[in-house]
């Protein structure tokens, strides 16, 4: 009787698991990434549930991965946590057969040094960091992220919630690379952000709510979530400082954890056709990687430079490189500066 009910049990859990591969979808984004729009489109056309949960940067995102207990069939690291993933092993190498649309996406994403074959993960959007500031209130139109510091704007200004972006705006103003591992100027940056704590509003990821309510003026801010908050208030401009800024891909990748595996690559190879990939830029203002998107994109966003930059402009930008031994000192420069 009791190998009976034991084989009954374990043929009801396959069918459960067979079932539950078709009914949801675990999803776990930036915020503001994943629209409704791409979201029922999905849901409408394959019976199964999107849920989508956000995180506000790639260390938290570590966080949780680490943990072991996420349920998350898709997640969203950018660049450099892809580089650290791979090496943690918390990515499952990708199935491209089940991705078909992949031919879709442009030579100039593909094979970046963060995983030189695409096993892991498909580039997703790409956009800047910049300073986004009320046109109309911050005058004269800021050039450099020296005004970050400058007392004018004590306390009407967010800085992003995030690690190496934040440390990085420091850096920038040194005029060091964003990736330096020498430790002094680590410090040096680390101490200019300790100057700035007391001048900062928020650190905040979601740096478009700021700006569109008008808690803020001005933010240390990605370029997607500047060109919404300047759809909700058209004072509202970006600037890329004349130091130089980071760029950064943020990718598509399924978990070793994740309990729906083929429904996640049936939800990438949704996302990489051109006219839903093109939904993806009208809602979250980033440019994505699938070339014919772009002509799906209203010409307003279509010729953006905020989403289009030309060549040689990118070429300036760094991107954040995965510092193997060294990023523990960069998370305690931020637990210091936090903790202050
Ligand atoms: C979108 C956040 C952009 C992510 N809200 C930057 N990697």
């Amino acid at each position: 009787l009791k190998w009976l009910l034991r084989s009954l049990l374990l043929a009801a859990l396959i069918v459960g698991c067979g079932r539950e591969e078709q009914k949801q979808l675990n999803v776990f984004a930036w915020a503001k990434y994943v629209g409704d729009e791409i979201k029922s489109g999905f849901e409408d056309e394959f019976g199964i549930r999107v849920v989508v949960d956000t995180f506000a940067s790639n260390e938290d995102l570590l966080t949780k991965m680490q943990s072991g207990v996420s349920g998350y069939d898709i997640i969203m690291p950018s660049d450099f946590m892809v580089a650290i993933m791979i090496k943690e092993n918390l990515l499952v190498a990708l199935d491209r057969q089940n991705i078909p649309n992949f031919k879709n996406i442009s030579p100039q994403f593909r094979g970046k040094y963060f995983d030189p074959e695409n096993r892991y993960s498909i580039p997703y959007t790409w956009g800047t960091a910049g300073i986004a500031y009320d046109s109309s209130i911050v005058t004269p139109p800021p050039d450099s992220w020296s005004v970050l510091w400058d007392e004018a704007y004590h306390r009407k200004f967010s800085m992003l919630d995030d690690t190496r972006e934040t440390i990085g705006v420091a850096l920038k103003l040194l005029g060091y690379s964003v990736n330096t591992v020498d430790p002094q100027e680590l410090t040096a940056a680390k101490e200019r952000l300790l100057e700035q704590k007391s001048l900062v509003k928020l650190y905040k990821s979601e740096a478009d709510e700021g700006l569109s309510s008008g808690d803020v003026v001005m933010s240390h801010c990605w370029s997607g979530d500047a060109l919404r908050s300047a759809t909700a208030r058209s004072s509202i401009k970006y600037v890329i400082p004349k130091e130089g800024t980071t760029q950064f891909i943020d990718t598509i990748c399924i978990p070793q954890s994740a309990p729906h595996k083929a429904t996640a690559e049936q939800f990438i190879n949704y996302l990489l056709r051109p006219e839903i990939n093109a939904k993806i830029t009208e809602f979250t203002k980033y440019g994505t990687c699938v070339v014919e998107a772009r002509n799906y994109v209203s010409e307003d966003l279509r010729n953006h430079p905020g989403i289009y930059p030309s060549e040689n402009i990118l070429s300036k930008f760094e991107s954040l490189m995965d510092l193997g031994d060294f990023t523990p000192n960069y998370d305690r420069v931020w637990t210091e500066l936090k903790a202050k």
